[in-house]
C-alpha cells in the first residue's frame, strides 16, 4: 500500500481516513463525486473528481495517480436505501463489482466497509458470531452481503486483494453521518450540546453495536496493513467495540450534563431494522488474525464527543 486512492472522500469515513492515512505518510488522492472536497484535504494533497459508477473515469484516475489500493467508502446507508433500493444495489453491488474488474486488471488492493447489517433476525444477537446466518431484510444488507462475496470470490478466483470489516455503528463529530439506523447515536450528542434533550427514534432496551471513529479509522488501516499470510476471513471480519441502548448512551452524557432529557418517539422503520441486527459481536477473528483490539470506552468517546461539539457551536464544554 502506498499509493491510495479514497472513494467517497467527504463522507464520514471518508473525511477523516484521508488525514489519517496522509498521517501514516501515505499519498492519498482524496476522491469525491458530487460533494466539494474537504477544504483539508485540497489543502493537504490531491483530489480527484471519481464516481464509482464510472468505471473509464475511475480508470484514469487509477492510472493517473499510479493508485494500487482503493478504499470504497460510497454507500447509501440502511434507511435510505429502503426508499432507494435500485440506487443502493447500483452503488452497493454494480459499483463494489465494477471496482472489483477494475481490480483485477489492474492488480489493487481494495478495502470496502461491510456492516451489521449483513445480519438478520435469524442471527445470533449476543454476541454475533464471525461466521453465521447472513439474511439480512434491507436492501442495504442485501447489498453488503452480495459485496463480501463478490470480494471473496475475486480474491478466490482472481487473486484480488480485497479485505473489509463488518463496521458496527460509527460515530463522529467532524462529518455527520446520513441515512443510517445507528445515526441516532450521532444525533443525541448534538442535541445534548444544543438543547439539553433529544427526542429518540429507537426505542429503550434496543441495544445495538457501535463504534468511536478513531478505532473504526485504526480498524480499516490495520486491516489493509496486516501481513495477508495471517488472514483466513479477509471478507469480512466483525469488529467489536462498544454496545449500549439509549438509556445507556444517555447516562453516558449526563455525567457531563445532568439535566439531559431523553424522551421517545420510535420511528418504526429504523426499530425493525435495528431489532433485526446484533447486540454485540464476537470478534475473536480480528483479534487473533491481525490483532484488532478496540481502545475508546463509552464514557471516554461521550466526553470527547461533547467537548468537540460544543467547540463546533461555540458553547462552553459540558
Ligand atoms: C447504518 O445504520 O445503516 C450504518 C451501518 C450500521 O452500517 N451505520
Amino acid at each position: 500500500m502506498k499509493n491510495i486512492l479514497v472513494i467517497g472522500s467527504a463522507g464520514q469515513i471518508g473525511s477523516e481516513l484521508v488525514p489519517a492515512l496522509r498521517n501514516r505518510g501515505y499519498s492519498v488522492v482524496a476522491g469525491t463525486s458530487g460533494r466539494t472536497p474537504m477544504p483539508a484535504h485540497l489543502a493537504d494533497g490531491p483530489s480527484a473528481v471519481v464516481n464509482l459508477m464510472d468505471r473509464d473515469a475511475l480508470a484514469k484516475t487509477v492510472d493517473r495517480f499510479e493508485i494500487d489500493t482503493v478504499f470504497n467508502l460510497a454507500a447509501i446507508l440502511s434507511a435510505t436505501a429502503e426508499s432507494k433500493p435500485m440506487a443502493a444495489w447500483d452503488v452497493g453491488v454494480n459499483g463494489v463489482i465494477g471496482l472489483l474488474e477494475l481490480a483485477r486488471d489492474r492488480k489493487l488492493s481494495v478495502f470496502t466497509p461491510s456492516s451489521i447489517g449483513v445480519f438478520g433476525p435469524e442471527t445470533p444477537h449476543n454476541p454475533t458470531p464471525q461466521d453465521t446466518v447472513c439474511r439480512p431484510r434491507t436492501m442495504y444488507g442485501i447489498t453488503k452481503v452480495a459485496g463480501e462475496l463478490l470480494s471473496d470470490y475475486y480474491r478466490s478466483k482472481y487473486g484480488v486483494d480485497a479485505r473489509s470489516l463488518r463496521y458496527p455503528g460509527l460515530i463522529s463529530y467532524v462529518t455527520p453521518p446520513g441515512g443510517g439506523t445507528t445515526d441516532y447515536a450521532v444525533d443525541i450528542y448534538w442535541k445534548a450540546v444544543e438543547n439539553g434533550a433529544y427526542e429518540c427514534p429507537i426505542a429503550a432496551g434496543t441495544y445495538m453495536p457501535m463504534m468511536f471513529m478513531p478505532d473504526a479509522l485504526r480498524a480499516a488501516v490495520d486491516l489493509m496493513e496486516a501481513d495477508a499470510s495471517r488472514l483466513r476471513h479477509f471478507n469480512s471480519f466483525n469488529v467489536n467495540a462498544l454496545s449500549f441502548d439509549p438509556e445507556g448512551i444517555a447516562g453516558s452524557i449526563r455525567r457531563r450534563i445532568p439535566e439531559f432529557r431523553l424522551s421517545y418517539k420510535v420511528n418504526p422503520l429504523l426499530q425493525g431494522i435495528a431489532e433485526s441486527w446484533p447486540d454485540a459481536l464476537d470478534d475473536t477473528a480480528a483479534r487473533e488474525e491481525w490483532d484488532w483490539k478496540p481502545e475508546y470506552s463509552l464514557d471516554e468517546m461521550t466526553d470527547i464527543m461533547l467537548r468537540e461539539i460544543a467547540k463546533r457551536l461555540g458553547k462552553a464544554a459540558a
